[in-house]
């Protein structure tokens, strides 16, 4: 029998909102405990039991503590074949984990909750500024995205004729650019392949205003 699963996610965190439109792709049944990152419960001891690292999101399954939502995410792809998250073609492989790094090694890291907190508390600086920095960070990463997923045709989704891999990171950064008012005007392509995948019952369903504590 499958292990149950039991995920520790913030409602409005992008690592956490990939990982729920990827149970929810998979069609799996899980719980969730929200995790309230701004009055600092991931630093608690109980959460750090599971996460020593101190992020959501944490997938637990059975006797297992998953973190990191790329290794959570593979690990549900390989538990749980269909439907594939990944291509079958390993060219197509890499062109999708390219796409979906550029957001989860180069765009959400230096945005994340703890950074935007240091450059406030420990460098002092204001709003106005820390989200310019914002924008530029994801700016910079969308317009290679976009030409990349140019480069790769028309259809609804970044590769192929399915939401996968490459989807469930990009409609999470949308999400967080718009908070931040990112001018999404120059990136078409993005704006369409966000509003087909949010039309989806898996993505809906993991939509951050769907879900406990936000
Ligand atoms: N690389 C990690 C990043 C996890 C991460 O940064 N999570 C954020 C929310 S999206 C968090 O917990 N932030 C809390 C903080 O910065 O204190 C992953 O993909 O799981």
């Amino acid at each position: 029998m499958a292990a149950p699963l039991h995920l520790f996610s913030a409602a409005r965190s992008s690592a956490s909102y990939r990982v729920r439109i990827a149970l929810n792709l998979k069609g799996l049944a899980y719980d969730q405990t929200p995790i309230d990152l701004r009055a600092g419960e991931q630093r608690s001891p109980a959460f750090k039991a599971h996460n020593p690292q101190g992020l959501v999101p944490a997938l637990i399954a059975g006797n297992l503590t998953l973190t990191q939502s790329p290794a959570i995410i593979e690990w549900l792809d390989e538990t749980y074949p269909q439907p594939a998250l990944l291509p079958a073609d390993r060219d197509g492989r890499a062109r999708v984990r390219a796409l979906a790094a550029i957001i989860a090694c180069d765009i959400h890291p230096i945005n994340n909750l703890r950074i935007l907190g240091y450059l406030q508390h420990q460098l002092g600086l204001d709003e106005a500024t820390r989200n310019t920095w914002y924008r530029h960070w994801v700016n910079e990463g969308f317009a290679a995205l976009e030409t990349l997923l140019e480069q790769g045709g028309s259809g609804d989704f970044c590769h192929g004729e399915a939401p996968g891999l490459a989807d469930l990171h990009l409609v999470p950064q949308v999400f967080n650019a718009l908070r931040y008012d990112v001018d999404l005007a120059p990136y078409p392509r993005i704006r369409r392949i966000d509003a087909a995948c949010r039309a989806l019952p898996a993505f809906i369903a993991a939509a951050p205003e769907r879900q406990p504590g936000f």
